[in-house]
């Protein structure tokens, strides 16, 4: 999730007599660097960097952080010194504070400063934004060894020294990084997963296993000793940086900030795992430490997230461009809700607070001042249907009931996968393929890229088939 800002000559000759942010502008001691992140995107700089900018101890936590996909956010961001401005949006108005916890911004590429801060004594934490597909796992939720991207990378791995070139994936990338670690001497440290996924911490331990495996058994052991995979549930809407907020920014901040983020006031982070080597005080920012992450995870992935794909397919397939288009569409809003109602059945427990839960969620994707794309939530969506829509419909079923509300969902993303000119998906290929294939045999496709169990389910098949067209010609 990186700004997509494309450079705007107007804004710059309209803002050129402006100063631009950086540590000259305003002063103040950068923190020593203690924790490394992967994915330098705006839901980074939105959150993590948020809570680790308000923690109690926030002047002993500096963040380096590494792009994922998209080097130039780092050179944007170094030329402000790691400044950036976080804009929270409600329907009240705008309000602007300064972000100063990450310290260095660098190209993913560059595995060898990578391994160089991962593997100083000074570092306790690494922290993932690095997308859910980027984990490579396949519908089982072990690596999927025969990806591509992850081929390439554990062939590399394994040619060791002799390999010409360097890891492309963040997992790779992070393997290697760890292998200097343990070379170092540097002790434990703890990799804190903040993608959406469920059992994160341990997916990515499994993911990172996966790939050290087939770097050297030695280092997947010195791993599976020291280093503590944390699960997290993390919550805060943040759509792309677009000219418009960069021009408000300048309007009202008297300076130009080419990095600036603009979010939601709401946010949330459950934390689960041990820190080996300390952590900052994020409790003081709000964030909540719990032994058994999983239904607040499922809370958050099936309610909010769950919805968000709905309204990303269902309301596309309508002509909506956003998420508070979508909502005011009955058609959608009640498609969520009978989502919701299906969802609830299985989210157990007084702490989730299911009822004030979804009426927030009403609230916060209301907020017409937030305008975030449905195009963007409706990417990669094999891997977040198989975590949103895909659960809901088995415990559904396993309940005794047909759980056609998680299989409109999935009717609304073939449907939407079958007519949509471009797709970016981790199984694009796949999809290209089955949309080669007509009626059943077309669907039964799509479904087995979500879970290869589906297709031989003749009554799951034929429920998402009379499902389909739900959301088009009506
Ligand atoms: C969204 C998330 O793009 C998506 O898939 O559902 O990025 C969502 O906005 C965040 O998880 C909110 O915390």
């Amino acid at each position: 999730m990186s700004a997509d800002v494309h450079a705007d000559p107007l804004r710059d000759s309209r803002h050129a007599e402006l100063p631009r942010l950086s540590r000259a502008l305003m002063p103040g001691a950068a923190a020593p660097i203690r924790i490394v992140h992967l994915g330098l995107g705006a839901f980074h700089r939105s959150h993590q960097a948020w809570y680790t900018q308000h923690a109690g101890d926030s002047s002993a936590w500096g963040i380096a952080s590494f792009t994922g996909r998209r080097p130039d956010a780092a050179v944007t961001l170094s030329q402000q010194d790691g400044l950036y401005t976080l804009v929270e949006r409600s329907d009240a108005g705008d309000s602007f504070e300064v972000i100063g916890s990450i310290v260095e911004a660098a190209d993913g590429d560059d595995v060898g400063r990578l391994a160089e801060l991962i593997a100083s004594p000074g570092t306790a934490i690494v922290t993932l934004t690095v997308t859910e597909a980027a984990y490579g796992l396949g519908p089982d939720g072990r690596l999927d060894a025969a990806a591509p991207a992850i081929a390439a990378d554990l062939q590399l791995l394994a040619a060791g020294a002799a390999a010409s070139g360097k890891p492309a994936t963040p997992l790779g990338r992070l393997v290697l990084a760890l292998a200097a670690r343990s070379r170092s001497g540097s002790g434990p440290l703890a990799v804190v997963c903040c993608d959406n996924l469920a059992h994160n911490g341990t997916l990515a331990r499994r993911a990172v296993l996966g790939m050290a495996e087939a770097f050297d058994a030695g280092l997947a052991a010195w791993i599976l000793a020291n280093v503590s995979f944390v699960s997290t549930s993390v919550d805060r809407i943040t759509p792309r940086t677009t000219s418009a907020d960069l021009d408000s920014v300048a309007s009202a901040c008297g300076y130009r900030d080419e990095s600036a983020v603009v979010t939601e006031p709401f946010r949330d982070w459950v934390l689960s795992g041990d820190f080996p080597a300390g952590r900052p005080r994020w409790e003081d920012a709000g964030a909540t430490f719990v032994d058994n992450i999983e239904p607040f995870e499922n809370r958050k992935l099936w309610l909010l997230n769950g919805a968000h794909s709905l309204l990303a397919y269902a309301g596309q397939l309508r002509g909506h461009a956003t998420v508070a288009q979508a909502l005011a569409d009955a058609a959608c809003r009640e498609a969520v809700e009978a989502f919701w109602d299906e969802a609830a059945a299985h989210l157990q427990g007084e702490e989730l607070r299911i009822r004030d839960y979804r009426s927030a969620l009403l609230q916060r994707f209301g907020n017409a001042r937030i305008a975030h794309n449905l195009a963007q939530i409706a990417m990669d969506g094999s891997t977040k249907l198989r975590l949103r829509a895909v659960p809901v419909l088995r415990a559904e079923r396993a309940a005794g009931r047909t759980g056609a509300a998680a299989g409109r969902m999935i009717a609304a993303w073939a449907d939407y996968v079958i007519c949509a000119s471009e797709i970016t998906d981790p199984l694009a290929g796949s999809l290209r393929l089955a949309n080669g294939l007509e009626g059943r045999e077309r669907l039964e496709s799509l479904l087995g890229l979500l879970d290869p169990d589906l297709p031989a389910e003749a009554d799951i098949v034929e429920l998402v088939a009379g499902l389909q067209g739900s959301f088009v010609d009506q």
